[in-house]
């Protein structure tokens, strides 16, 4: 299990890597944002999830999708824009979906997913299977789209976790346990669900035992028909994490960092104590579960595996013309 788990988390990152090389190549053209830091929330919900469950999510949904099994060389084609992708070309990154993974629709409009995933988790409700999870960022609960969305989880008791990825802490914050969200009068998110009778809890997003101890209990809850659940995963945002368009500061990620070596870069040492997939390495490492050559081969395998879907979606046309007017609903 820790193997699957480090190897899922070491595939999104080097994923998401060859995005920022491929958007600083002038390759991966409009904006488009990165999950690194966050790998551990999606690895560990999506592991508690069965082929009849539906996942609903946002502009940052690329480490959501490969959880869910999706293909990184249809994705990255799709990110491209190519005819290789999962919509053809037309969805880019933003609105990233793969139906047949029980993932219907991811949205670039903060909040809007999260009423189509209550239709989903009513839908479940009805049919007597499968649950809905939607991940979304800690603004979600400044939309109105939220509070609908909660009010009927709560009135219908549908199968639904609501996954807020509250990924908007600063470092110095997270030092003194302290967590907002950037424009929210309720500083403390839980007290919105809450509010609404939503059981709500936070679990830190840097700690993968304690997501997944998290996550397989809510979702066993949901799952049995007790209603929907809130967490809040806590999470440290990544120095390159720039809104619109990431950068690599001081370069790809090391593994090496996981076992003694120091980047250069202050931020990103700073970074590293709240980085998931390094607090996990050295967990390991230290159980004696994992060992350093044995990481570095799964290493070597997803880097060699994302080269791939570059190549894959590089090679992939563009789509031709006349497909502008295909799939189009007027
Ligand atoms: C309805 C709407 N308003 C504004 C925007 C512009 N916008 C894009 S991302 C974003 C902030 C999202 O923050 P958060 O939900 O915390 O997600 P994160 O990007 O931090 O993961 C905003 C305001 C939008 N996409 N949709
Ligand atoms: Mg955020």
């Amino acid at each position: 299990m820790h193997a699957k788990r480090v190897t899922a988390m070491l595939r999104m990152r080097r994923f998401e890597e060859q995005c920022v090389e491929l958007s600083k190549a002038g390759q991966l053209l409009g904006h488009y944002h990165v999950y690194i830091g966050q790998e551990a929330t999606a690895v560990s919900a999506c592991a508690a999830l069965t082929a009849d469950d539906f996942v609903f999510s946002t502009w940052r949904n690329h480490g959501h999708l490969l959880a869910k099994g999706a293909s990184p060389q249809k994705m990255m084609a799709e990110i491209l824009g190519r005819s290789g992708g999962y919509a053809g070309g037309k969805s880019g990154t933003l609105h990233l979906a793969v139906r047949e993974l029980g993932v219907p629709t991811t949205s670039a409009l903060v909040g809007a997913s999260l009423p189509l995933a209550i239709g989903s988790a009513l839908a479940c409700k009805r049919r007597g299977s499968g649950i809905a999870l939607a991940f979304f960022g800690d603004a979600g609960l400044e939309e109105g789209a939220f509070y609908e969305a909660t009010l009927l989880a709560s009135v219908w008791r549908v199968p639904i976790l609501f996954v807020c990825e509250n990924n908007s802490i600063p470092p110095e914050q997270r030092k003194r346990g302290q967590y907002t969200s950037s424009t929210l009068p309720a500083a403390r998110l839980l007290d919105v669900p809450l509010a609404l009778k939503v059981p709500a809890e936070a679990v830190d997003g840097a700690d993968m035992d304690a997501l997944d101890e998290c996550f397989n209990r809510l979702i066993g809850e949901v799952r049995s028909g007790g209603g929907p659940r809130f967490v809040e995963v806590r999470c440290t945002r990544w120095p390159g994490n720039i809104m619109t368009w990431p950068e690599l500061p001081g370069g790809a990620w090391q593994l090496a960092w996981a076992f003694g070596a120091k980047p250069e870069n202050a931020q990103i040492v700073d970074w590293l104590a709240s980085d998931p997939l390094v607090l996990y390495l050295r967990k390991l490492a230290a159980a004696g579960a994992l060992d350093r050559s044995q990481v570095e081969a799964i290493d070597q395998r997803a880097r060699t595996e994302m080269a791939d879907a570059v190549r894959f979606a590089l090679a992939s046309p563009y789509p031709a013309p006349a497909e502008a007017y295909r799939h189009v609903w007027a």
